[in-house]
């Protein structure tokens, strides 16, 4: 393989996955489950708090986030109907994979009813993909729940990891002779932090021994879910898609800094990886976040470029989350990295940036296969709405027009070259 120099081109190697990746709730539109029923209850609070919530220069350049449409995701992209113009967009970028999730609750709407047509769409797009030399990533749980489910408890119920595999079984079965690439749960830890640990309420229910529980659960879901993805095809390759933050002493000289950084390293990194490690194929690492740390458990104010979501923009911790993975000797995939930027003011020079770290990484025999830009498409963000812009394609949405950003093209470029100029 031949990397670095010449005239600073960094190439990559021959075979690597380029893409960008979504949710089915975020882009599709039109689904029914435990987060469009949580957001229905909490859009005017959300509104609401908006005000105290983002700081006043992200209140006016995002005004929208003060009403309560922002945060229903309706319509969505359309994602669900429009999927052979997005992926028609993916290959005129020279992207030759997706990620992108099944959403259950289309899946399997009324426990233990599976429904055809639902499963066909998914077959359908797959099909839609590989007719264009696209190579799918499916993640089989991307946040929400169906209804049902979150009535019975949701994860923490004892029966989830088998209710979950038996709909993962269903999926596979319909689509595993045309996917090799399955990613069982996307970040588990944010659920945890933030449904059952942290002040957001989001979707799940607060307590330290539902957060055990959610935990254990997912643990078993996931170990599960791969013997029985393994048993439906043995060509599988199986991970998850993990949240990686890069976290710092805040004062590197600091005992205690240093023991609190260990800590959250621990919990929030290593963890679950942990415990699923002999059920992996590989590592799918998201990497947006960057803290540092003092005790007990302060965050120090950070300097330098940040999103629009006000968090900082910091390429070298990719790196150094994958020097912290290596060690687990798997291949590794790059299953989200990305920003809010409406204007692409930075989304250029962040792409190029974080590529130049994994590049690294990957001299110093790091296995990195692929990466995916979080977003092929602007997207609902959760409870946080619409505003904040994630996509290489700008969304209108009034028209559900997609528009290439001038950093999507860059991209582009990138993956059509296998490397780019980088001119540091
Ligand atoms: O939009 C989310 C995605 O659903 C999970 N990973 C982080 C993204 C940006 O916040």
């Amino acid at each position: 393989m031949k990397k670095k120099k010449e005239n600073n081109f960094i190439f990559f190697p021959k075979d690597f996955f380029w893409g960008s990746a979504t949710s089915a709730y975020q882009v599709e539109g039109g689904n029914l489950n435990d987060w469009s029923q949580w957001e229905e209850k909490n859009a005017e609070k959300l509104a609401h708090s908006a005000k105290k919530y983002w700081k006043s220069w992200q209140r006016k350049k995002f005004p929208q986030m003060l009403y309560p449409d922002n945060y229903i995701c309706g319509q969505a992209c359309d994602h669900y109907h429009r999927y052979e113009e997005d992926f028609d967009w993916i290959k005129s970028l020279h992207q030759n994979a997706y990620r992108f999730s099944v959403e259950w609750s289309r899946v399997e709407p009324e426990e233990g009813k599976f429904n055809k047509r639902e499963l066909e769409h998914y077959r359908q797009m797959v099909m839609a993909l590989r007719d264009r030399g696209i190579e799918p990533f499916i993640t089989l749980k991307h946040f929400a729940n169906p209804l049902w489910l979150s009535k019975k408890g949701g994860i923490t119920n004892s029966d989830y990891p088998r209710l979950f595999t038996r709909y993962v079984q269903k999926v596979v079965q319909e689509l595993g002779e045309f996917c090799q690439y399955w990613i069982t749960i996307n970040e588990m830890m944010v659920i945890l932090y933030n449904a059952y640990l942290g002040k957001k309420n989001w979707p799940g229910e607060r307590g330290l021994i539902k957060a055990y529980k959610y935990f254990r659960m997912t643990v078993k879901a996931h170990n599960m879910a791969y013997e029985c993805i393994k048993k439906e095809c043995p060509r599988a390759q199986v991970g998850v898609a993990q949240l990686l933050n890069f976290w710092e002493p805040a004062n590197k000289n600091s005992f205690l800094d240093r023991l609190t950084t260990g800590a959250a390293r621990y919990f929030s990194n290593k963890k679950f990886i942990n415990a699923i490690k002999s059920k992996l194929d590989f590592i799918g690492v998201n990497y947006y976040f960057h803290h540092r740390l003092k005790f007990p458990y302060q965050q120090v104010k950070i300097e330098g470029k940040v999103s629009d979501l006000n968090w900082e923009i910091y390429p070298k911790g990719i790196y150094k989350v994958l020097q912290e993975v290596k060690k687990y000797n798997l291949p590794i995939y790059i299953t989200e990295n990305g920003l809010a930027d409406a204007k692409d003011k930075y989304r250029e020079v962040f792409i190029k940036d974080h590529l130049f770290w994994i590049n690294k990484a990957i001299q110093e025999k790091i296995p990195v296969k692929g990466y995916f830009h979080w977003s092929l498409m602007d997207n609902f963000e959760w409870d946080k709405g619409f505003w904040p812009r994630f996509g290489l394609l700008e969304i209108d949405y009034k028209t559900l027009a997609r528009k290439l950003r001038p950093s999507g093209k860059v991209y582009a470029d990138i993956c059509a070259t296998n490397g780019f100029k980088f001119d540091k």
